[in-house]
């Protein structure tokens, strides 16, 4: 049963919303809002960031914020800030922090020139994030962090999403075990999110392979209720969430790079490790991959969406 006041609609536009402002981090340079024809001179000159998690980030925050408005959010696969920061945009949690972050085009452009750039924001979740106050970079600490933040608090409701990669370091499984020590009414509801994208930086995670009997049981032997989705069904993502209870796992499967570019050069990138960093690094200099980005960034309808920037030049 879907939640009253649930839209999937508004989640789905939030969702391309931050989608194409994850790739305009780490692409542009100008021309923001393509209101002409993508052109070299509009991409940065040395492309950083990791797009591969983010379309999976947005999808879960976007999710979660419907539901939960009031979440604290513990996001475990930290190379997908670009998605991170475009959520803290679309929700004025950075204009707070950084006035310059308006939501208009100067907005954008404000955090597009500033990520990954000196003294501006790093391409990693880090202490000048509002909310964020662990420097990222080693993966395993999400979900003990998570644990970590509901001790004691049981009004508190905290969604972790953990990397697939990140659900193989000993640190994060060895986590999978506190929900039996601290999942008690004292402390808060702790709800882990699996980022089943399936690939880690270049190859799959065990994870990935496994088929969805081993995943639940996986889940179920260490004390949770496992709920496995398809992350790319918003309808049953809300409905997993309204099911959703202390001792719920959630298993979010998405095709790591989900609604970027699916091929490059005969190479198949959506649902694959090659969308982990860049997933056209010669943008700037091949007239192939710049209008494959054009097409890319088209594809969520930005400027139909959110006709507040429709205007602007
Ligand atoms: C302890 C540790 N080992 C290795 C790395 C290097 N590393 C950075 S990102 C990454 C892959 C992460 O994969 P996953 O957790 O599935 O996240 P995704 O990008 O697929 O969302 C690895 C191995 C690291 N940061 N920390």
């Amino acid at each position: 049963m879907q939640g009253m006041g649930t839209n999937i609609r508004e989640i789905e536009n939030r969702i391309s919303f931050c989608n194409y402002l994850s790739v305009a981090q780490i692409f542009l340079q100008d021309n923001f809002l393509l209101n002409r024809p993508l052109s070299s001179s509009d991409i940065k000159p040395r492309l950083l960031g990791h797009w591969g998690s983010c379309p999976g980030i947005n999808i879960a925050y976007a999710n979660l914020k419907e539901r939960f408005p009031n979440m604290k959010f513990i996001l475990g696969p930290g190379h997908g800030f670009p998605a991170l920061q475009a959520n803290l945009f679309y929700d004025g949690v950075l204009q707070e922090y950084y006035p310059e972050a308006t939501p208009n085009l100067h907005g954008i452009e404000y955090i597009c020139k500033k990520f990954s750039w000196p003294y501006g924001f790093p391409s990693h979740a880090s202490p000048v994030t509002p909310g964020v106050i662990a420097e990222g970079g080693e993966l395993g600490y999400s979900l003990a962090t998570a644990y970590g933040a509901a001790l004691g608090r049981p009004d508190e409701f905290i969604a972790v999403l953990i990397g697939d990669g990140e659900l193989e370091t000993a640190t994060a499984l060895a986590s999978l075990n506190l929900y039996r020590l601290l999942g008690s009414h004292h402390n808060g509801w702790v709800l882990p999110i699996l980022h089943l994208n399936g690939y880690k930086i270049s190859g799959p995670t065990i994870y990935g392979r496994d088929s969805d009997r081993e995943l639940l049981q996986l889940f179920r032997g260490f004390g949770y209720n496992p709920i496995l989705i398809d992350g790319t069904n918003t309808e049953e993502f809300q409905s997993a969430l309204d099911a959703a209870m202390p001792g719920s796992f959630i298993i979010m499967r998405t095709p790591k790079g989900y609604t970027g570019p699916k091929e490059v050069d005969g190479v198949k990138v959506e649902g694959n490790c090659a969308s982990h960093q860049v997933p056209l690094p010669l943008a700037k200099t091949s007239d192939e991959q710049l209008r494959m980005l054009e097409e890319w960034l088209k594809s969520y309808n930005f400027k139909e969406l959110y006709d507040e920037f429709a205007d602007q030049n």
